[in-house]
């Protein structure tokens, strides 16, 4: 199936992203290296392309997409954001997708967050961010931990705060996708919440074992397993009415350190979620 290709104009910021220099601040240069030659390739092809949900104000909203852009950070690959409603996601392409994130390359569509980052690990990152089948198989499981520990209980917790943030186009779908979801009225989805959340802290004793000896899941980088669990903290935090995290708690020092080490873009957190940084 063919697609035109759409060449954009970069952002300024995007600009600042092809200027930079990669070992200034990337400690993983054969990463770096194949970023690098994917920027020298910036004027030739159209810029990657990346489908997100946007709630009203344009903050990126989706866990999945989020993984996909702290990837596209970490391989320096320049990106345009391309902002959508849940009820705009038939309008991508030619209406064959019904999730986001997809990514555009060239005149290649790619939907499915794994099949994304194979994708750009293949073709920009020279599998270095990915590794190995058996490092694979390793995220592949904490990608499905992250399912059942993070993205199923934060949903309950935040729901609500995202229905009030969306465009007014995607509240009725939403509402009654998620209803149907949870079984729930979103209200009576989150009316134990302050409950919920305490659960939610004590689940995630396995991760804070896991980042017990080494800075990141992945020991003194960041893998994309990091990317996931990550991820899935951005989303709730870009909402949250409600504190998620203590802020003694190891995997709040860990979502930070993160960010940190990957740089580029900054998440807009709510205060209340206690994620973002006060300063
Ligand atoms: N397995 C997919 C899941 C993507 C997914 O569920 N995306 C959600 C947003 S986080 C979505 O697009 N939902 C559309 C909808 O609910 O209509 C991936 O990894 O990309």
């Amino acid at each position: 199936m063919l697609f035109e290709v759409v060449t954009v104009d970069p952002p300024p910021q995007i600009k600042l992203r092809c200027q930079r220099t990669p070992a200034a601040r990337d400690p993983s240069p054969k990463i770096a290296d194949q970023g690098g030659n994917y920027l020298k390739e910036c004027g030739r092809q159209g810029l990657l392309r990346l489908y997100e949900l946007v709630l009203e104000d344009g903050t990126a909203i989706s866990p999945y997409a989020w993984r996909t852009r702290l990837a596209l950070e970490r391989l320096r690959l320049p990106f345009v954001a391309a902002g959508v409603g849940f009820t705009e996601i038939k309008t991508i392409g030619e209406g064959q997708f019904a999730t986001v994130p997809v990514l555009q390359d060239g005149d290649l569509f790619i939907a499915d967050s794994w099949a994304i980052v194979k994708h750009l690990d293949g073709r920009y990152g020279g599998g270095n961010l990915l590794g190995s089948t058996r490092d694979q198989n390793m995220i592949r499981f904490f990608d499905s931990w992250c399912r059942h520990r993070l993205l199923a209980p934060l949903t309950r917790i935040c729901v609500l705060d995202i229905f009030a943030r969306l465009r007014p186009a995607d509240q009725a779908y939403f509402r009654q996708s998620r209803e149907a979801r949870l079984g729930a009225t979103l209200e009576e989805a989150v009316a134990d919440r302050a409950e919920r959340v305490v659960d939610f802290r004590r689940e995630l004793e396995p991760l804070r074992a896991g980042l017990s000896e080494e800075p990141f899941l992945g020991g003194a980088e960041p893998t994309y397993a990091d990317f996931i669990g990550v991820a899935a903290l951005i989303w709730a935090g870009s909402v949250s009415t409600i504190q998620l995290l203590e802020p003694d708690d190891a995997v709040l020092a860990w979502f930070r350190r993160c960010l940190a080490f990957v740089g580029g873009m900054a998440p807009k957190l709510t205060p209340r979620s206690s994620l973002a940084v006060i300063s």
